[in-house]
């Protein structure tokens, strides 16, 4: 399974990978504290100085970074090059407080496209095949980093952006798109929108390289089934550069994380102690190539499990697990804690799609949790009582996964409205956690 865009590094020794880290990491510290008087401050009050820092055992001893330092050094208190070697500006997708902005050098941007070419070959790409872009262009960094690694690959580039699933659809027919690149919710939606449309025969597709959004192996199977691709997952953040930070090879287990080009930690989330290699916790990245906007032990809240273990694609990248959830999505209903990805695994443990909503309420200091879900079509001209009955059974399973009660809704279908990026799954009327 040797497929590789970038075979002599993707397959360094690990030696040669921490060789690279090492210089990588002794020359950003020297750079942002040179160039950036807010890093400075914050090594300062940590008491460090570029001096103690001599390899990777002194990593630890950085502050971390979080998404608060990238709101208060807004928009260019982080930035580590003149504004005239900056040569792009990419946002977060977030709704709640300050946006979050990115910088790149023209190298910044390569190297990001490096790293989306490296996912479609790993995915199988060649330069043969079209690939089709469905993820948001603009300041959302999907688009631009998976066309970028198009064009890098040198496939015929279709940038599509989301939405207008017709205009989707026709251009896949009718172009012969083999490649799908969108969220994992916009690849069930438009499956189902071609499978209504009686299309599915004249779709071309191969593979399908979907991120950005929590998703389970279950949706995976799905999307496979009903558009007879392989799904590989995605995994990127803005301020580490955007897609393309891992990725996932033919083995389908787990994502490559680029590690000539980034150092990743897993942290104990609530003491910011480093966890030895296959314990659970949060990702910290250290992007230490990046010239405009490099950040050091940045707290991404994703949290996750990490492993070296050999993998039969021939990569030495360590591997990390789907997201298990965030440190900061993670829901505490009733003081258990839920995450919406296990909701998500009963739903499609029972046969139903991925559309669902997630209503959380408190009254009179008690908790509420009301799972709305979409019936198919066939179940949608059942019985009442088989209804009712659809239901019960939902209700226990969700009980024995999350270990409380929700009330569950089963709606008709396609009213819960569908998203061309992200899903908006939770809706959590608590308000505990302002932006
Ligand atoms: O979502 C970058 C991206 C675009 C990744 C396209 C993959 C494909 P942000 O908008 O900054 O960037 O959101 C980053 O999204 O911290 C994770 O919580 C979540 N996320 C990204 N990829 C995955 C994934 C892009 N494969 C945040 N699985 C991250 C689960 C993901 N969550």
């Amino acid at each position: 399974m040797g497929n590789y865009f970038s075979p002599e590094r993707e397959t360094a020794s690990l030696e040669q990978i921490r060789a690279w880290q090492t210089e990588g990491l002794i020359k950003a510290v020297n750079k942002v504290w040179n160039n950036v008087p807010y890093y400075r401050r914050k090594m300062e009050m940590a008491g460090v100085t570029p001096d103690d820092i001599k390899g990777l055992n002194d990593l630890k001893k950085l502050p971390f970074l979080t998404k608060d330092d990238l709101r208060e050094a807004y928009p260019y208190g982080l930035m580590a090059e003149p504004l005239e070697k900056c040569v792009r500006i990419q946002s977060t997708s977030g709704t709640t407080g300050r946006r979050v902005v990115a910088f790149y050098t023209q190298n910044d941007v390569d190297l990001w496209e490096e790293c989306c070419a490296r996912a479609l070959v790993a995915a199988g790409a060649t330069k043969d095949d079209v690939v089709h872009v469905a993820y948001g262009y603009g300041l959302f960094t999907g688009g631009a980093g998976l066309h970028g690694g198009s064009h890098r690959l040198g496939s015929m580039t279709l940038p599509m952006s989301s939405g207008n699933t017709d205009r989707q659809i026709q251009f896949m027919t009718d172009l012969g798109s083999t490649i799908l690149c969108c969220t994992p919710s916009y690849a069930a939606y438009l499956a189902e929108s071609i499978h209504e449309r009686g299309l599915i025969d004249k779709i071309r597709l191969k593979a399908g390289i979907f991120g950005a959004e929590a998703w389970t192996e279950e949706m995976r199977h799905d999307i496979e089934q009903a558009l007879h691709i392989k799904a590989y997952d995605i995994y990127g953040l803005t301020e580490i550069s955007g897609p393309g930070v891992a990725f996932e090879c033919q083995a389908q287990a787990g994502m490559h994380i680029n590690e000539d080009y980034f150092i990743v930690e897993v942290i104990d989330p609530k003491t910011g102690e480093v966890l030895p290699e296959g314990a659970k916790g949060e990702l910290v990245f250290t992007s230490f190539s990046k010239e405009a906007f490099p950040l050091l032990r940045y707290r991404t809240k994703d949290i996750c499990i990490l492993s070296r273990e050999k993998c039969s694609c021939g990569r030495t990248f360590v591997r990390m697990s789907k997201p298990l959830g965030r440190s900061d999505d993670m829901l505490i209903i009733k003081g258990v804690n839920v995450f919406p990805s296990q909701i998500e695994t009963v739903l499609l443990n029972n046969g139903y799609a991925a559309n669902y909503q997630i209503i959380v309420d408190r009254q009179k200091h008690s908790d509420s949790i009301e799972v709305l879900v979409e019936m198919t079509p066939e179940m949608f001209s059942d019985e009442m009582s088989e209804i009712k009955a659809r239901e019960k059974k939902l209700v226990g399973d969700l009980k024995s996964m999350l270990g409380i009660y929700a009330v569950v809704r089963l709606v008709e279908p396609k009213s819960i409205v569908r998203s061309e990026g992200k899903a908006v799954r939770v809706i959590d009327k608590r308000n505990l956690y302002k932006g």
